[in-house]
């Protein structure tokens, strides 16, 4: 970076920041994870330079000959790896690609019924504050207060009542296995299409550990850097009839050129997701979710839905008397990243919450397992049983800069 560095000397520094602070936090933001050093390669690559406005052989720019090898790729890796009938990885972002089937599909206040921010769901399945609840008419679901999952028997009553004409179904703080077939049957019913957001776990997904909605969802959407731990951007999958209307809405509907050097690393992270190291990374992912809940778990902490069966967990620290802001914030001082999170039917505001999410996706990549992740479910539990104690938050922090040494990150870097 010694060129960037000459001739920018600030961001050069906030790059070098950034990368010492990735190096020296314990990373548990669930939808976050560490790029391979190839994957930052591609992204930071000359494709950056080039127009492609169109797909591949179709573009309406010439030189294209060589971002057309890489979209191609990038496309027919991603149809190998989920069994994709049609993929599209033109989407700057997974809300970009969720517009784009939205628009593709929809007219302006229709139906479509997804699950509520509040329980687990996303901004983008219908919020009032994104585009998502501005354009058409939203119906919610959420979990069960018994048991704080899916109550497939509420989203088939309201698909009823409400005959969305798309159901939504995925989530960005819900840590269990979601029922597909039973989303495409409730859809069947009402005459309704299934859109899968599966951007958190589509890395469980590629390999397996997760089962997957492809047969069963006219249209799969991701983003590519969660579990999936490509570079950030967005993915669509569906159908082969569907294939010129949601190319069609991507660009021009809502896209104009796509990002030739995204599209590189996209396709370098489909190719990792293939092989059998990226599988054994994804069951240690699981492990170490499973470990860290069970750990908190004893410590007397509430595990919402009593447990996790994918990359991450909410955690209810109704029990420590400690709201999810003030808990995050003293994590962060000890250098543990996490973010506060509404646990379902959550008493507190969004401001504050009563809960964190927890994930394990960036520390696995560091390739920490169980015996790290009691030790770090430990230091959670020091900080937050004694938030303003000082001394408590830097004899953690040290731990943690002994624990982030022992398992380096970007050391290619
Ligand atoms: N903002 C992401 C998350 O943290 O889950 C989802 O887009």
């Amino acid at each position: 970076m010694d060129y960037l560095k000459n001739v920018d000397p600030q961001i050069h520094k906030a790059l070098g920041d950034e990368l010492n602070r990735e190096r020296n936090t314990i990373n548990l933001i669930a939808s976050e994870n560490f790029s391979p050093p190839e994957i930052l390669q591609a992204q930071g690559s000359v494709m950056t330079n080039k127009y492609a406005e169109g797909y591949p052989e179709m573009r309406w720019y010439d030189g294209c000959e060589y971002v057309d090898i890489v979209e191609e790729l990038a496309v027919e890796r991603a149809k190998q790896l989920f069994g994709a009938e049609h993929v599209n990885v033109q989407p700057h972002s997974g809300t970009q690609a969720n517009m784009a089937v939205y628009f593709a599909m929809l007219q302006a206040q229709d139906t479509i019924l997804g699950m509520d921010l509040a329980c687990g769901g996303h901004l983008s399945h219908g919020h009032p504050h994104s585009f998502s609840g501005k354009f058409f008419n939203v119906i919610s679901y959420g979990v069960s207060k018994k048991d704080e999952r899916i109550d497939y028997n509420e989203v088939e009553a309201l698909a009823k009542k409400h005959k969305p004409k798309m159901i939504l179904v995925g989530a960005s703080a819900y840590p269990r296995i979601i029922d597909f077939v039973k989303f495409r049957q409730i859809a069947d019913k009402v005459g309704a299409f299934v859109l899968a957001d599966i951007a958190h776990i589509a890395g469980l997904v590629a390999c397996g550990l997760h089962p997957t909605p492809v047969p069963y969802a006219e249209f799969v959407t991701t983003t590519t850097h969660k579990t999936l731990r490509g570079p950030r951007a967005g993915m669509i999958m569906c159908r082969r009839e569907f294939a010129t209307k949601i190319d069609a809405e991507v660009f021009p509907g809502i896209q104009g050129g796509p990002l030739m050097h995204v599209i590189a690393a996209k396709a370098v992270a489909l190719q990792l997701a293939m092989s059998p190291e990226f599988k054994n990374y994804q069951k240690q992912v699981i492990a170490n979710a499973k470990r860290l809940a069970s750990e908190l778990e004893q410590r007397g902490y509430r595990i919402v839905s009593g447990g996790t069966d994918n990359h991450l967990l909410l955690v209810d620290l109704r029990p420590k008397k400690i709201t999810g802001k003030d808990a995050a914030s003293a994590l962060h001082a000890a250098n543990i990243v996490v973010n506060k999170n509404l646990i379902p039917f959550d008493p507190q505001g969004a401001k504050l919450t009563s809960g964190l999410r927890l994930g394990t996706p960036a520390i696995t990549t560091r390739e920490m397992k169980e015996e790290q992740i009691s030790q770090i479910a430990c230091l959670i539990d020091g900080v937050i049983s004694s938030p303003r104690d000082k001394k408590v938050i830097e004899a953690t922090r040290q731990e943690v800069l002994k624990l982030t040494k022992d398992f380096p990150l970007y050391k290619e870097l």
